[in-house]
């Protein structure tokens, strides 16, 4: 099973700015804890980012040939990109979406998500944790279509 984890413009910037509302966990040290995840799921991940929506659409369309499902948080062009949602939709892979923060807590533009009705499912608002619970349910999501 391979699985392909992207994320979205200022990512690269978690731990290091905003910690109230992003916690202190770095995109790396993030990364490395699915890793291990990845271990003991035995399944590998790529893992990219990008703070460019057209490079992220590639990679999106790239990956129905590459992977068997994508984790994404789409970050700030969760609420305004057709473009991913057309790429994810086009991709057809099973995608679980991740947000950080409770967007529905916050202010009202980050209560429509453009892309989310183009993912299997979406979690939000369980801090850096939510990762890996999206590892976890893809993984499960695949498996289970399997059998
Ligand atoms: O809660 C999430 O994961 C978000 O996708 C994060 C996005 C935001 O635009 C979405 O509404 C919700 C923002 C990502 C920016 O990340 C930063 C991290 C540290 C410091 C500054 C920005």
């Amino acid at each position: 099973m391979r699985i392909l984890v992207l994320n979205g413009p200022n990512l690269q910037l978690l731990g290091k700015r905003q910690p109230a509302v992003y916690g202190h966990q770095t995109l790396a040290s993030i990364n490395d804890g699915l890793e291990a995840i990845a271990g003991e799921l035995q399944i590998s991940i790529d893992f990219r980012q990008s703070n460019h929506e057209g490079e992220l659409v590639d990679w999106i369309g790239e990956a129905a040939n590459e992977f068997d499902g994508i984790v994404i948080n789409p970050a700030a062009y969760t609420h305004t990109s057709a473009a991913l949602h057309d790429a994810l939709a086009g991709a057809a892979l099973p995608a679980i979406e991740v947000h950080i923060s409770n967007v529905h807590a916050r202010e009202e533009f980050r209560h429509r998500s453009f892309t989310a009705s183009a993912c299997t499912g979406q979690i939000c608002g369980l801090g850096t944790n939510g990762y890996e619970w999206a590892l976890r349910a893809l993984h499960r999501h695949l498996s289970e279509s399997e059998t």
